[in-house]
């Protein structure tokens, strides 16, 4: 897409990602132990691979037509790696076990990748499509709410943070089944440029203040609930 409006949103949210990378280097610095690091380690694969996506978004790399709309490959392979992590990391914040790290983060590679196959189809396939992977938000989001709060209120120190990181996905991650219905993937009451902006900074907020959260609650790591 040559759009200008959509240039200079893409590279201020891969500026905002840059920023979420200096935030999550601040924050592997400021940790005194090496075994510190790596539990923040994990998050800089978030505004990194983002970012560059944008990057490579910005220069109009990984197009593909579906009709006559463009789908950005970048944008789903970005979701595909962050996302995942992004819900994991809530788990691990609450002292969730593995294996429901694991089931979360595999719930939500598929929404993505059902998600991109509806945005690839057409006719009825799209909504059966949708349908499926919005069948796997909704598993995520039950164990968001029902599962990780078990484990999450036996961790004092952590449930601040987990309760930060609960609602911001648990609330701003429902933009993108809407948006995604009102897009020219689904009904088009919105034009293809306006989607490119709204998610360019719906993405940008679900990161960079993500990364910054558990920065300004880092001091809640000191504690571990797996060695204490
Ligand atoms: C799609 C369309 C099909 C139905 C559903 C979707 C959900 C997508 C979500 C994406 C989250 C992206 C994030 C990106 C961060 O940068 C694939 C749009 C349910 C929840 C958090």
């Amino acid at each position: 897409m040559t759009d200008l409006a959509v240039t200079v949103s893409y590279s201020l949210s891969a500026l905002g990602l840059l920023a979420g990378v200096g935030v999550v280097l601040a924050m592997m610095r400021s940790s005194r132990v090496d075994s510190d690091r790596g539990k923040f380690a994990w998050l800089l694969v978030i505004p990194s691979f983002a970012g560059l996506s944008y990057v490579l978004m910005t220069l109009n790399i990984g197009i593909v037509e579906v009709g006559d709309t463009e789908v950005y490959l970048f944008r789903y392979l970005d979701w595909l790696v962050t996302t995942p992590l992004l819900v994991g990391y809530v788990g691990y914040v609450a002292g969730a076990p593995r294996k429901w790290i694991a089931a979360v983060a595999g719930a939500d590679a598929l929404m993505i990748a059902v998600g991109l196959g509806a945005t690839l189809a057409t006719g009825i396939a799209t909504w059966v499509g949708f349908a499926v992977s919005g069948g796997f938000h909704v598993v995520l989001l039950g164990v968001l709410y029902l599962v990780f709060p078990r484990f999450a209120r036996e961790n004092r120190e952590r449930y601040r943070l987990f309760k930060i990181l609960q609602n911001h996905v648990g609330l701003l991650w429902l933009a993108y089944p809407v948006l995604w219905i009102a897009s020219p993937a689904g009904f088009e009451y919105i034009s293809a440029v306006g989607t490119a902006m709204i998610i360019a900074y719906i993405d940008l907020v679900a990161k960079t203040p993500y990364v910054y959260f558990v920065y300004s609650e880092r001091a809640c790591f000191a504690v571990d609930p797996v060695s204490a």
